[in-house]
C-alpha cells in the first residue's frame, strides 16, 4: 500500500490504485482534465491520447503537467486518434492499462447535424475499435483491462423524464444515435467476450473547463464580458429546452466509482433536478444583477433540426450501488462559472485596453 505525504503534511492514503495505471481519450477535454486530476490524486499512472493539432490543444492540462523529462511525471500523453484504430491498440500494448477510459468526442450536438459521418466514425465507430484493442490486447496477454464508456442523457432523446437505466434510447442527433451504438457495442463485448466494460450514462456537466459553444458557457462567458464591457448582445437558440446540469468534477468520481465495482454494469449519473434554458439565464446575469432580456437575441442559426426538449434523471441506482451523489447544487454551479468569466474577462479587459487583443472577437 503506497502512501503520499504532500507539502502541506497532508497524508494520503492511496490504497492499491497507487499501483494502477489509466489511459484516457478525450483527455484535453473538459472531463479528461478533471478525470485526470482526479486519478493523479488517487496515486494513478495517467496516460492520454491527444489528437495532433496545428497550436496546442493542452490548455485544460496545463496547471497539472509535469515535463515528463522529471522522474516524478505521472501524466503522459501520446498522439493518436479514435480514427486509427492501428495507433489505439499500440497504445494499449505498450503502456498496458489497467483501465480505459473512453471520454473523447465529436461532443457537440449541433454540429453532429453538421459532420455526421465523421461524428459517428469518431463516437460510434470509434468506440468500437478502442473495445477491440482493449478484447485483443486481453487476448493476446491475459491481463484484465476494465473499459469506460462516456455515454450520454442524449441517447434518451425523446424519451420523457424521469429517464432511467431501464427507459428506451429514442436519439434525435446524428450524436446521440452514434452514442447509442456505443453504448450497445459496449454491452456487446462486456456479454460477448466477458468484458469489465461500464456505459456511464451521464446528463448534462458543466464547469469552467466546459466548451465556449454549449450553452451554459456560452451564457456565463457573455455574462462576463458584458458585466466588464466588452459585449453588449448574446445570440442564442431555443430557449425552453430543460437539461439536468450538474458539476463535471462531481460526475468524474462515478466513472471510476463504476470500475471500482466488483461486476460491470450501466449507471446513470445525474442531479434529478432540471432548468430550462432561460431559467439559466435568469440566474446567471440575476447573479450579477443583470436582466437577460435586455441583452439576449434569438438566433435561428442556432435550433437544431431536431431538439430534445426535456433531460432529467433518476440517479437512484449510481446513489445506492456506488455511493455517488452530487455534491455542487444548480445554483453553485452558474456561481462557480460567472465567478471564472468575470474573471476572465476582467484580465480580457486589460489586454483589450491596451491594444492586445481585439475585444469584439467572440465565439
Ligand atoms: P469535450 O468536447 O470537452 O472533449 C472531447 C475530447 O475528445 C477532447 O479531448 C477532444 O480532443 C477529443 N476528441 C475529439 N475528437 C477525437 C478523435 N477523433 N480522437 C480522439 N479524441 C478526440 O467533451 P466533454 O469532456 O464534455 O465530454 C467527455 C465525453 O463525455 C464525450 O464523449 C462526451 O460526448 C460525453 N458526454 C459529455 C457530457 C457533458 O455534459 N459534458 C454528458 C454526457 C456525455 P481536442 O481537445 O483535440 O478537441
Ligand atoms: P447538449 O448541450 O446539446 O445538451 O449536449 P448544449 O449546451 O449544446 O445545448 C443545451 C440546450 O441549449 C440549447 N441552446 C443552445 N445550445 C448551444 N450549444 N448554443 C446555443 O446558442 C444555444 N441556444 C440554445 C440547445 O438547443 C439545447 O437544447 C451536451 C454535450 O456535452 C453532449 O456531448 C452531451 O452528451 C450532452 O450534453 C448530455
Amino acid at each position: 500500500m503506497l502512501r503520499i505525504l504532500y507539502d502541506d503534511g497532508r497524508l494520503d492514503n492511496m490504497g492499491d490504485s497507487a499501483l494502477k495505471k489509466a489511459l484516457i481519450t478525450g483527455i484535453t477535454g473538459q472531463d479528461g482534465s478533471y478525470l485526470t486530476e482526479f486519478l493523479l490524486g488517487k496515486g494513478y499512472e495517467v496516460h492520454g491520447i491527444i489528437r495532433r493539432s496545428s497550436n496546442f490543444n493542452t490548455q485544460r492540462l496545463e496547471h497539472i503537467y509535469v515535463d515528463p523529462h522529471n522522474s516524478g511525471a505521472r501524466m503522459k500523453l501520446h498522439y493518436g486518434d479514435l480514427t486509427d484504430a492501428s495507433a489505439l491498440r499500440k497504445w494499449i500494448d505498450s503502456i498496458c492499462p489497467d483501465e480505459v477510459y473512453n471520454l473523447g468526442a465529436q461532443s457537440h450536438v449541433g454540429v453532429s447535424f453538421e459532420n455526421p459521418d465523421y461524428t459517428a466514425d469518431v463516437v460510434a465507430t470509434g468506440a468500437l475499435r478502442l473495445l477491440e484493442a482493449v478484447r485483443t490486447h486481453i487476448m493476446t496477454t491475459g491481463r484484465q483491462v476494465k473499459y469506460y464508456q462516456a455515454g450520454s442523457s442524449e441517447m434518451y432523446g425523446a424519451t420523457p423524464p424521469p429517464q432511467d437505466e431501464s427507459t428506451v434510447f429514442h436519439p434525435r442527433s446524428p450524436y446521440a444515435v452514434s452514442k447509442v451504438a456505443a453504448h450497445w457495442y459496449t454491452v456487446n463485448y462486456r456479454e460477448a467476450y466477458g468484458l469489465f466494460a461500464c456505459n456511464g450514462i451521464l446528463f448534462n456537466h458543466e464547469s469552467p473547463r466546459r466548451g465556449e459553444n454549449f450553452v451554459t458557457r456560452k451564457i456565463t462567458r457573455a455574462v462576463g464580458r458584458i458585466k466588464i464591457g466588452l459585449q453588449k448582445k448574446l445570440f442564442l437558440g431555443n430557449l425552453k429546452a430543460s437539461r439536468d446540469w450538474g458539476f463535471a468534477g462531481d460526475y468524474v468520481e462515478a466513472m471510476w466509482l463504476m470500475l471500482q465495482q466488483e461486476n460491470p454494469d450501466d449507471y446513470v449519473v445525474a442531479t434529478e433536478d432540471s432548468h430550462t434554458v432561460e431559467e439559466f439565464l435568469e440566474e446567471a446575469f440575476g447573479y450579477v444583477n443583470l436582466n437577460w432580456k435586455n441583452h439576449v437575441e434569438i438566433d435561428p442559426r442556432y435550433f437544431r433540426p431536431a431538439e430534445v426538449d426535456n433531460l432529467r434523471g433518476s440517479a437512484a441506482k449510481a446513489k445506492e450501488v456506488l455511493g455517488w451523489a452530487p455534491k455542487v447544487s444548480f445554483k453553485q454551479l452558474v456561481v462557480m462559472m460567472v465567478d471564472s468569466d468575470l474573471e476572465k474577462a476582467k484580465r480580457e479587459k486589460v489586454l483589450a485596453d491596451n491594444g492586445y487583443i481585439d475585444s469584439h472577437q467572440q465565439p
